[in-house]
């Protein structure tokens, strides 16, 4: 490069950083979300951006595209990490090979129910997770809802053994295909927007979601076996990128978080009505139910699991700080 072009670069990038830190200069923001319009995920997103619209006087429009209309998850993450998607709401599975420490939020049987997975998020551990993903250029803004993930299959499964040699589709995530081995079955990451044709073709025997995904995404009418294992009750998180993050002032940063932890307030009320109403929508819609009554025989095979991920000193401190949340 000659000198005169080195200096029309350093020019032109100040000009570009400059105009983007102007606090007065409106910005759009591109959103990316893999649910439809009237999930609660969505809803939850809606809310943020009216709420930073309102505040910023217009200035930081948030424009969520809903249904995967910017590519599927890995894709998005990596988008993000780059800068070209400013604000994100993921399910933290795909983003455990990336910051390990999510990993924990992933683990099978862990959380005793919905309050105790809340208090671990909105207390210091969540804020230890969100200090890794920042790390890698996502940063979290507040934690969502997202249940209890059960698996479903094509043909009857009502105990452990059934499972031997299926097909399960999981996200792409060392630890789900460590966990899905471990009772016996045949992990198969996919995307999530192949997973409806692959059990419809029978490229899949079954896969693992909760309720409002299971029924929004119709997978009910493909796989009409629903065991409630309820084996991970892994969370997720609205983020921005780190491009953006930076950019901002720490009057608009604390804007930010504030409307975003209102937003996920709404969207955990949301959540838990949607839960029902979508087990009740599938059951009406031929959905066979299985109940799991007892777990403690399927948490016992996660062992490996445990064993794989939860050993090295940080892992097993944070397991056990989680145990100890009230
Ligand atoms: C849903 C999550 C979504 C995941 C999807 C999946 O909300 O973020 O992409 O599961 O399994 O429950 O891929």
């Amino acid at each position: 490069m000659t000198r005169r072009l080195m200096n029309w670069v350093a020019a032109a990038t100040m000009a570009v950083l400059g105009w983007t830190a102007t606090p007065s200069q409106a910005q759009e923001w591109r959103g990316w979300n893999i649910h439809p319009p009237d999930y609660p995920v969505s809803r939850g997103l809606d809310r943020f951006a009216e709420l930073v619209a309102q505040r910023s006087n217009n200035r930081i429009r948030l424009r969520p595209y809903h249904s995967a209309q910017l590519g599927q998850q890995d894709e998005a993450i990596q988008q993000m990490r780059l800068g070209s998607i400013d604000f994100a709401e993921f399910n933290l599975s795909p983003l455990n090979n990336l910051a390990a420490s999510t990993q924990v939020l992933t683990l099978p049987f862990l959380f005793r129910d919905v309050a105790h997975l809340h208090a671990v998020l909105d207390g210091p551990i969540g804020d230890e997770i969100a200090a890794d993903l920042e790390k890698v250029g996502i940063v979290p803004l507040a934690w969502y809802d997202a249940g209890a993930r059960s698996l479903y299959t094509r043909r009857p499964v009502r105990a452990v053994e059934d499972l031997r040699g299926m097909k399960i589709r999981v996200q792409t995530s060392d630890l789900w295909i460590d966990l899905i081995r471990a009772l016996g079955a045949n992990p198969t990451p996919l995307p999530y927007g192949e997973v409806y044709t692959s059990l419809q073709s029978g490229v899949l025997d079954g896969a693992e979601n909760n309720w409002p995904t299971y029924e929004s995404a119709r997978h009910f009418e493909v796989a009409k076996y629903y065991l409630t294992t309820e084996h991970s009750n892994v969370p997720e998180v609205l983020a921005v990128s780190a491009t953006r993050w930076r950019r901002l002032n720490d009057a608009d940063k604390a804007m930010l978080r504030a409307a975003a932890r209102e937003s996920a307030t709404f969207q955990r009320q949301l959540w838990a009505e949607r839960e029902t109403q979508s087990r009740d929508r599938v059951v009406a819609a031929g959905t066979v139910v299985t109940e799991v009554t007892d777990r403690a025989p399927w948490a016992a095979l996660m062992k490996p699991v445990y064993d794989k991920y939860a050993a090295d000193p940080r892992m097993a401190a944070l397991v056990a700080r989680i145990r100890e949340t009230r």
